[in-house]
């Protein structure tokens, strides 16, 4: 909705919109949590010919950002916060099978999962659908996954990559506790292991004995590729 010169709201007709309108309402659509909205875009600017990383990239994830800023400031509360969440989820639905079906061979396996005590899936999810869109096959944990999961699912998997997403400093530690236990195990060689989420940075994987840290959904896919390709070298 929009108000015209005269204080009434008009409809918006989002398939009347060209791309960099119709973008600019998605990142509106987003911030108001509206899933039906974001679902119809997403849909126009794929049957416009995009392709699906750059819906995801300039109308979805560009739609979040000023979210996590106003959630930060104080101006967005939790249940914004969700909604917001909601509505990009519903784009990211659509995009996710097409993303996955760009890649053609499987290129290796991860096994990804939001650290216990931890329920930021957002950035976890973006990580899993652009593996999958490289050619990885990927088996995602969910949130709040233990010890026990990661290693539960790194015994019946063997994947070549472990990933694991942190958004708060409180749940980070818990990284760490993965991955002293996947040494207790013997395996720690066996996997590399990759660490994402805003928090996080170069210096703490390191501290871990992480692999590397992934700013970023593109760099997971970058590293973990480089990795896999190396790995006759390395494990
Ligand atoms: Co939360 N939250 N939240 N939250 N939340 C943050 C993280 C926060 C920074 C907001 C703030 O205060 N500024 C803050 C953390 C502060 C801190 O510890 N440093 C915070 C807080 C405090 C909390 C609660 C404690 C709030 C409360 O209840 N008082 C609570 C905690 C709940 C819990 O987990 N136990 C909470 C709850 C929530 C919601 C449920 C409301 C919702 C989550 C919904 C969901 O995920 N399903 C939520 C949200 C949405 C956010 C913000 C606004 C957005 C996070 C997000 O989705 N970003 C966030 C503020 C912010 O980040 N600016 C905030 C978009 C996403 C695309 O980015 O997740 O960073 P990101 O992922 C990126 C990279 O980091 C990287 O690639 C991704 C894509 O490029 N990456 C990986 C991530 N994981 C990776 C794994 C990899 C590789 C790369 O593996 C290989």
């Amino acid at each position: 909705m929009s108000n015209d010169v005269t204080g009434n709201e008009e409809e918006i007709v989002l398939t009347d919109l060209p791309d960099d309108e119709l973008v600019k309402q998605m990142h509106d659509d987003v911030y108001d949590g509206l899933a039906e909205e974001v679902d119809e875009g997403t849909r126009i600017l794929l049957e416009r010919g995009w392709p699906a990383a750059r819906v995801l990239d300039e109308a979805l994830v560009a739609g979040m950002t000023p979210v996590g800023v106003d959630f930060r400031d104080g101006i967005l509360f939790v249940p914004e916060v969700l909604l917001a969440a909601r509505a990009m989820k519903a784009g990211m639905v659509i995009l996710k099978p097409i993303m996955s079906r760009t890649g053609v061979k499987p290129v290796g396996k991860m096994v990804i999962g939001t650290v216990k005590g931890d329920v930021h899936d957002i950035g976890k999810n973006l990580v899993a659908m652009m593996m999958e869109g490289a050619g990885f096959e990927v088996v995602n944990l969910g949130v709040d996954a233990d010890i026990e999961e990661f290693l539960g699912a790194i015994e019946e998997h063997q994947p070549d990559i472990v990933g694991m997403s942190a958004l708060l400093t409180t749940t980070m530690p818990y990284m760490k506790a993965v991955i002293d236990g996947m040494q207790k195990e013997g395996i720690r060689r066996k996997h590399f292991v990759l660490v994402g989420g805003a928090p996080l940075n170069d210096e703490f994987a390191k501290t871990i004995g992480a692999d590397a840290y992934c700013r970023d959904a593109a760099t997971a896919v970058e590293m973990a590729t480089k990795l896999v390709s190396q790995s006759g070298d390395v494990l």
